[in-house]
């Protein structure tokens, strides 16, 4: 029964995060940058044989003769977690660029856990790209929710990189932010992500939960999202107790 029950918790999450949230997306939480993966989307629309999702670690500059004229390799799409690597942020000079990338139709949802993003002075959103770019662009959408997105701009590898919520007047604090790829240009074909940041000037700072559960599971990060707030609430309130008591035994 039990198992009947989780099987059918299995394939509603497939349904919902699409291909997989990558078990290892949960990096220690940086100020300013996305920390979380919450949905990866492979549209299939790259050219043929490149199985999604793919970039690079950046821990070897990959030569186009290498491998069919792409320089990419398969990557987990946490790879664009925290802070870029030191300048330059340029696939063939730079052994420490990690990207993603993100051909026609294909996505990835980026949250954040230690700040949220509001509409601060100017521009508010930073998305970090490659700066040797073939004029890839993306669409970029925010969400106060998670579930509901609102589409904010379109940005360019080697052109505009930044936006600013007032455009859209765009009041709630950003929760999460989504980057669509349009099309499949360059040897790694697509727009390259290297980082999702939230500008100086726009940055709200906010304390993590006391724990997070370990998205060791699909079944795992579905519970998690199914139950959100308010589980995590329950929890803190037990850890509350458990502590309370542990001060009285000692
Ligand atoms: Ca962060
Ligand atoms: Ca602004
Ligand atoms: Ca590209």
């Amino acid at each position: 029964m039990l198992q009947r029950f989780e099987s059918k918790l299995l394939a509603s999450a497939a349904l919902i995060v699409g291909i997989s949230l990558a078990p290892t997306s949960a990096r220690a939480a940086t100020l300013g940058f996305a920390d979380v993966v919450l949905e990866y989307f492979a549209a299939g629309n790259s050219p043929s044989p490149l199985p999604e999702p793919y970039g690079s670690t950046g821990r070897a500059i990959l030569e186009p003769s290498e491998n069919g004229g792409f320089t990419i390799e398969p990557v987990s799409p946490d790879v664009i977690l925290g802070p870029p690597p030191p300048s330059p942020v340029n696939s063939r000079l730079n052994p420490n660029v990690d990207w993603l990338a993100l051909p026609q139709g294909s996505f990835v949802t980026v949250g954040f856990t230690n700040e949220r993003i509001v509409d601060g002075p100017g521009n508010d959103i930073f998305i970090g790209n490659l700066e040797d770019s073939a004029g890839e662009q993306a669409d970029i959408f925010v969400s106060a929710n998670g579930n509901d997105f609102e589409f904010l701009g379109r940005i360019g590898e080697g052109g505009v990189r930044e936006l600013d919520l007032a455009t859209i007047g765009f009041t709630a604090p950003v929760e999460a932010i989504k980057i669509v790829g349009i099309d499949n240009f360059g040897n790694s074909p697509g727009f390259d992500l290297v980082s999702v940041e939230g500008l100086p000037g726009s940055i709200e700072p906010r304390f993590e939960p006391a724990s997070v559960p370990e998205p060791t599971s699909t079944l795992g990060l579905l519970a998690f999202g199914a139950l959100g707030a308010d589980s995590v609430l329950k929890r803190k309130q037990k850890q509350q107790k458990l502590s309370r008591s542990k001060t009285f035994v000692s």
